[in-house]
């Protein structure tokens, strides 16, 4: 609130405006672009320098005469200039795109006999987050719907100091050491001596590096399933993916897996949707964050853990180090202790989002690291890449970073310091007391690093247990629906299909002949390539069972909850279906979004406007889980005369989604080319019966078996 004080000033230079708008009209007008701006009053603080000195005129630069060179005494436009020039920082070397959001963390259960660590230690307890969702590959502008992985980075703001669970959307990763991640995102990148293609792993030194890596494979299928286009951040499932540990009170360690469950259930677009939301809404995934909790729908992740010992992880066939593995739910279920609730959109992207510094080193004591080299390398990176990035040691005093819980260390100065680090001593042990001693170590409690036993040769090696590249692949596939399966040969010929040369593609479809010999020839088939010969794995693959929590569909939650259906409304629609179609969706947890041929809206039949989100034109089916079209009732030849309605219809269709239609609509759904082929889930929608079907309808899956033949 400004104070009186400055409230006097206000009027005062508001009325010098005034009076010297009209005594010196000329001069303001030339000045202005002909616009006269309110200079000051209002509510608007009175603008300043970066140094606090109040701004007099920010719209024209100092100038000796009228048409004059801008003089170097000009600090004011020295300091905005100097200031704008340096407001770019490097983008993150990976995983540049993202978006997030606060929220709270609460526990459900006391896990103290497992594990010390605060946040777990009674239910109820409650710790606040904040998570950080992002696409890896492509840059800071590039699209939301990428095929990627995406990012799940979660900062728990615990009272012992802060904890990053620094996870993905996918449980394995591409490689099982850290000195080749260098490699492997160089190759994912765009291309060096080109700088394309954007955001895409559908190229040649992406395939190249896998085909030549096969401990890539496991990861590959995950990537080419629908788990790498997900519905949205909401909607997907999050993973800490190396094997940790819990110590408890006691010193005892036991092994971990952290998993996030979204409360909505899992829900994923298909790749020609994909395509499309990019270029429709690049910002598809932030904006439904964001407008999600805007809206008070708070979405929710419940936080699951695998717990084992010793004992039980040298029960397994692989190696619980090897990030290429997982732990099958089945063998050890994923209890869950706790949940998240995001509940706060960001009040500034750059300070918040873009400055948020994720470490998987952020430990508290209780929470442990494992010798995954992989999980070992990442420790080292991630201190480094946020020197580079914010460009100070001091980056963890930042608001987004800063612990919630006291810090006292004697890490003095440095770049962008901004506490006053008080007291005469900056060094242990000293003898001083009181507020000159500083803090002190405590000599029992903190991180105490379990006390691994290791023993061995100094060696560049890969440990003979992480030799197994193609049995868990082969459990993946086996326990994906046929549905799935179509998708992931679909989506291994597309990205090979854009390799140029020949041998990359035989390569890879050498590797998935170790998979599966019907995943191999299925993409041979869709390449146009004759079968090449399998590769020789280094280890034997083992036959494993299904696990049938790998299925995304087999999952799936029959919800309409958090989801949004597109009405596209002609003129004259019934105005009483369209309240009651409203009204069921919004009941049913959903939201409705009004589609026109103007953004103005839809005259109805009760001769009311209903204003419209989106012109069809700019808002494609492609952005709605499902879809309804309620057309006057007569002729409706306008909506089928219009090309982007048209499309609505066609692609909802091609996208195996539940139509809704009432009206006049023939003329449009024989312009969509579809006479004669809706099927059982392009239902009617106009009366309170068909209402009650058809919202049933929508939350139950698409319609995976529709024909889409000619
Ligand atoms: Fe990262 N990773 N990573 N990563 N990673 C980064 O840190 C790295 C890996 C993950 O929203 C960087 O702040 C190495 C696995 C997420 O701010 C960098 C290795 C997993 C994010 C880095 C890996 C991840 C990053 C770039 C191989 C899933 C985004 C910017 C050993 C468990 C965090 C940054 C955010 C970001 C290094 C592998 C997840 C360079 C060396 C495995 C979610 O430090």
């Amino acid at each position: 609130m400004p104070t009186s004080k400055t409230k006097k000033t206000q009027q005062a230079s508001t009325s010098r405006t005034r009076s010297r708008a009209t005594s010196d009209s000329t001069h303001e007008e030339r000045g202005n672009g002909g616009e006269l701006h309110q200079r000051a009053g209002g509510d608007s603080p009175p603008m300043t320098t970066a140094q606090g000195a109040r701004v007099e005129d920010d719209q024209n630069s100092l100038r000796a005469g009228d048409r004059g060179p801008t003089l170097v005494a000009d600090h004011v436009f020295r300091e905005k200039i100097f200031h704008f020039d340096h407001e770019r920082i490097p983008e993150r070397v990976v995983h540049a795109r993202g978006y997030g959001a606060h929220g709270v963390f609460e526990c459900l259960e006391s896990l103290a006999d497992i594990t010390r660590a605060s946040v777990f230690a009674k239910a109820g307890k409650k710790t606040e987050t904040f998570v950080r969702f992002s696409t890896v590959a492509g840059n800071l502008g590039s699209f939301d719907l990428a095929r990627d992985v995406r990012g799940f980075a979660t900062k728990f703001y615990t009272d012992e100091g802060n904890w990053d669970l620094v996870g993905n959307n996918i449980p394995v990763f591409f490689i099982q050491d850290a000195l080749k991640f260098p490699d492997l995102v160089h190759a994912v990148k765009e291309e060096p001596d080109r700088g394309f293609p954007q955001a895409q792993s559908a190229h040649d030194t992406f395939w190249d590096f896998v085909g030549l890596m096969p401990e890539a494979t496991h990861m590959t299928l995950w990537q080419m399933s629908d788990r790498a286009i997900p519905r949205s951040f909401r909607m997907m499932e999050g993973f800490g993916v190396h094997t940790f540990r819990f110590v408890n009170a006691e010193g005892k360690s036991s092994f971990v897996k952290f998993h996030w469950k979204p409360v909505l259930g899992m829900q994923s677009v298909v790749w020609n949707e994909a395509v499309k939301i990019n270029g429709a809404d690049p910002d598809f995934h932030r904006r439904d964050l964001f407008d999600a909790i805007s809206a008070g729908d708070f979405p929710q992740w419940e936080l699951g853990v695998q717990v084992f010992d010793d004992a039980f992880a040298d029960s397994f066939d692989f190696d619980i180090l090897d990030a290429t593995k997982i732990v099958p739910e089945e063998v050890v279920p994923v209890r869950v202790v706790g949940t998240m609730t995001l509940n706060r959109v960001v009040d500034s992207v750059f300070a918040e989002i873009e400055q948020v510094a994720f470490m998987t080193q952020n430990v508290p004591p209780g929470i442990d690291f494992t010798n995954d080299p992989l999980l070992q390398g990442r420790n080292f990176s991630y201190l480094d890449t946020q020197l580079k990035r914010l460009g100070s040691t001091n980056f963890s005093q930042l608001p987004v970073n800063a612990p919630k819980c006291p810090v006292a260390h004697f890490q003095r100065d440095g770049h962008m310091q901004v506490s006053t680090q008080p007291g005469r001593t900056a060094y242990e042990p000293n003898s001083f007391t009181g507020a000159d001693r500083g803090p002190r170590e405590s000599g029992t409690d903190g991180h105490v690093p379990f006390p691994a036993e290791v023993d061995g040769t100094m060696r560049r090696i890969r440990a003979e247990s992480f030799s197994d590249h193609y049995s868990q692949a082969r459990q993946f596939w086996i326990s994906q629906t046929d549905v799935e399966k179509e998708h992931i040969v679909a989506a291994y010929t597309f990205e090979l299909g854009k390799c140029e040369i020949p041998a990359i593609r035989e390569r890879v479809v050498a590797n998935l002949r170790n998979v599966d010999e019907a995943l191999a020839t299925d993409v041979a088939d869709g390449l146009g390539m004759p079968l090449p010969a399998a590769s020789e794995p280094a280890a034997p693959v083992v036959e494993t069972e299904s696990s049938p929590a790998l299925s995304l569909l087999g999952n799936a939650k029959e919800t309409f909850e958090g989801r949004k259906l597109g009405l596209l409304l002609g003129e004259g629609a019934d105005a009483a279906a369209v309240k009651r179609l409203t009204k069921a969706v919004d009941k049913a947890g959903g939201t409705v979004e009004v589609v026109a041929i103007a953004v103005g809206g839809a005259i109805l039949s009760d001769g009311s406007t209903l204003p419209a989100k989106q012109a069809v034109a700019g808002g494609p089916s492609v952005l709605y889980d499902a879809v309804a079209i309620i057309a006057g009732s007569e002729g409706g030849t306008a909506l089928a005369d219009e090309p982007p309605a048209r499309d609505f219809l066609t692609d909802a269709f091609a996208h195996y989604k539940v139509i809704g239609l009432a009206g006049a609509t023939d003329a449009l759904v024989d312009a969509a080319g579809l006479t004669g082929k809706l099927d059982d889930a392009c239902l009617p929608v106009g009366t309170a019966k068909d209402c009650t079907a058809y919202v049933s309808r929508i939350a139950a899956p698409r319609k995976w078996d529709r024909d889409l033949s000619a």
